[in-house]
């Protein structure tokens, strides 16, 4: 069947100028001080902000009637029964769920997995070991509470995965997105549809599609829009069959001058892709956004394996029902494994603007980028596509897609990208799962946040790489705005930046640092690497030097991000950028990686970063996006007014000059869509 026939026709910036005359007592801390001591907990501060229960909290307040007492000692007892019902609740302890013994006092779970059996990713926490687990951090309802983020797109409740099918269709950008509507873990996956004028402020929506078909019962996974030139939309998705086999398959909205796309179709003829011979059944998914090719027709591709070699398929279609596999990959990299959630787009090497997928010709270079199932990042590489021959040939060989750039050196993965028509931009979103352990998010009811829309772009300055920024929508965000300049950072030291409530914040931060000394320097520090270098409290002649974020007073619970120049033996210096967890929470189930890679710093350039801070959530870009970082931290002291930011200094043999600007940022407004028949 054509679809043509089924689908309807559419033809003041101000205070805390920090000198370098300021007191160097009162902002130098020991040089040690990522390494400090104690704090008591302090979760007093909590009462001053607001805070919602947890959804299944058993605690609730007497009804118990009392006898009448005078005016003025009832409002005194009330308040006093009242706060010490806040403070009872603020210091909750969660309780274990009793086992089907009734016994509440269980061992802790060992990590579970979810997802590869079914033939997808590692879905859950699996880099807990059952040491980690063994004492279950007493997580408070103030804490859980805290961890929910202010401005990132997340459901109400449950679990989420990939991001879907993201596009621009009559004033509305639409998410779709891998959602549980049963557990805050993986599993019975349906697509959650969200819908927003700016990418900031969502609305929910019900489901566009939930697995109900032989073809799809086991999950509605992950999938791509394509939009044709007549406006027409095609939704293409994988659906693990009643016999766990993976398929391509077919969606279309039914009405299409629906501007929030309420109603899908799922094609009676589905599948219309089955695995080809030679290609495992379980190895099979997550099509892409189809780019029309030479020949006039569209080509769609799909992510696979052979042994241990990830490879792209690539199918093509005049109609999206019928589609007929091309004879060889359009790439393939040994040793890489399964590839989920390909994607690849244009991008301008001349211009700013991004491109629409079906784009190519001079000044044009694609992505190709990929989730590894095997270890669980996106990586990508830049690189020419021949047309003609159907074949993506990476700029360098040494950096292919798997073996080189990651999107994000953080927790991340299965990132897509669309074209916004609307302001002819590429955006890119990306999925941030839980470093926590699964019993925790079981406690707080949900699990998994979706980044902040991030614009790509080539980066003609190095011509190396893309460049990823927060897309501009999320300064509207902005409040109160704290700026330093010229702050003195002598080695080892430390300077609070008193910027109000800490939780959610847009920090741009720049770095001078003498480059003559580290030309002049004979010091050689070879083989530096975020992850295993000893992170921000390792020094170096120059680095680490940077942001300390969602910090208690006393650093007992840090989480700096950093630049590290470290010079080779050869004199050349390089400079990465790293967030470290290590320190971030003093809860033990929760995985504490140091991150991060390189990140180029071109002659004439300032170290610089940008932060998006909010609650559980850290996303940091170096350089103008060159290298990213998200981060998940689980403070159980660092939170509400006890979060701080600090600036420090942690080199040896380098003073820096840091100019800060910093944001509080407002909550974004994430509700359901209540006015929905007004507006149809
Ligand atoms: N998630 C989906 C799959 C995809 C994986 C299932 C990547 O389609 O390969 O939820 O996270």
């Amino acid at each position: 069947m054509i679809l043509r026939e089924q689908a309807a026709p559419l033809g003041n910036v101000h205070c805390c100028l920090n000198t370098p005359n300021s007191s160097p007592s009162l902002h130098q801390h020991s040089s040690n001080f990522l390494s400090s001591t104690t704090m008591n907990a302090d979760l007093e501060h909590a009462t001053s902000t607001s805070y919602s229960p947890l959804p299944d909290s058993d605690h609730n307040p007497s009804s118990e009637r009392r006898r009448p007492i005078t005016l003025l000692s009832g409002i005194f007892i009330s308040m006093l029964l009242f706060s010490s019902l806040i403070a009872l609740i603020l210091n909750q302890h969660i309780q274990p769920e009793p086992d089907d013994s009734g016994n509440r006092n269980s061992s802790p779970a060992r990590p579970i997995s979810r997802g590869v059996s079914q033939g997808v990713s590692e879905k859950s926490n699996i880099q807990l070991s059952s040491s980690d687990l063994k004492e279950i951090y007493p997580w408070t309802n103030a804490m859980l509470s805290w961890q929910r983020t202010g401005f990132h797109f997340q459901p109400p409740k449950n679990w989420m995965n990939d991001p879907n099918g993201p596009l621009y269709h009559m004033g509305w950008y639409h998410l779709f997105y891998q959602y549980n509507p049963d557990a805050a873990v993986w599993g019975n996956i349906t697509w959650g549809h969200a819908i927003s004028k700016d990418l900031i402020n969502w609305y929910h929506l019900p489901f566009a599609m939930i697995p109900d078909q032989w073809y799809d019962i086991n999950g509605v996974w992950t999938g791509s829009a394509t939009i044709l030139p007549d406006g027409t939309i095609i939704m293409l998705y994988t659906g693990d069959t009643d016999e766990e086999v993976q398929v391509q398959n077919l969606a279309y909205p039914v009405n299409l001058s629906d501007p929030f796309l309420l109603d899908w179709i799922k094609y009676p003829g589905n599948p219309v892709m089955v695995p080809p011979p030679g290609i495992g059944t379980k190895d099979f998914r997550d099509p892409t956004t189809a780019w029309l090719g030479p020949n006039g027709k569209w080509r769609v591709a799909i992510g696979s394996k052979v042994n241990k070699t990830g490879i792209t398929l690539v199918y093509e279609t005049t109609n999206f029902t019928s589609y007929e596999l091309l004879e060889e990959v359009m790439h393939a990299v040994p040793g890489t494994g399964m590839w989920e959630c390909v994607d690849f787009y244009p991008v301008s090497t001349t211009e700013s603007n991004g491109l629409d997928t079906s784009v190519n010709g001079p000044g044009i270079k694609h992505v190709l980028k990929s989730s590894l199932d095997d270890d669980k990042h996106d990586y990508y590489a830049l690189g020419t596509y021949d047309p003609i021959s159907n074949k993506w040939t990476p700029d360098d060989p040494d950096l292919d897609v798997g073996i080189g750039l990651r999107v994000d050196y953080g927790k991340y993965y299965a990132s897509k990208t669309f074209f916004d028509q609307n302001t002819q931009r590429r955006l890119l979103w990306g999925w941030i799962a839980e470093t926590d352990s699964e019993a925790a998010d079981i406690l707080k009811g949900w699990s998994s946040v979706q980044t902040i829309p991030r614009e790509v772009v080539f980066d003609k300055k190095t011509g190396t790489n893309i460049l990823q920024l927060p897309i501009k929508e999320v300064e509207k965000l902005r409040s109160k705005s704290t700026v330093y300049r010229k702050v003195i950072l002598e080695p080892g030291s430390l300077v609070p930046l008193d910027v109000g409530l800490a939780t959610q914040l847009d920090i741009l931060a720049t770095f001078e640092v003498d480059k003559q000394s580290v030309e002049a320097s004979v010091e050689a520090d070879v083989g530096y690497n975020c992850t295993t270098s000893g992170g921000s409290s390792s020094r170096g002649a120059f680095g680490p030097f940077g942001l300390v974020v969602l910090a208690d007073e006393s650093l007992t619970e840090q989480t700096p991000i950093y630049f590290y120049i470290a010079k080779g033996a050869d004199g050349v210096a390089n400079t990465y950028f790293c967030a470290d967890q290590s320190k971030s929470t003093t809860a033990q189930d929760v995985t504490k990686l140091i991150y991060g890679s390189s990140v180029p710093v071109l002659h004439g350039e300032s170290f610089s970063m940008r932060l998006l801070v909010d609650h559980s959530i850290v996303e940091s870009f170096a350089q103008g996006g060159r290298t990213v970082i998200t981060s998940r931290v689980y403070p159980t002291k660092a939170i509400y007014s006890a979060a701080k930011v600090f600036l420090f200094n942690n080199a040896t043999g380098v003073t820096i000059t840091a100019n800060v600007n910093v944001w509080n940022m407002d909550s974004a407004h994430i509700d359901y869509f209540t006015f929905l028949n007004s507006e149809r």
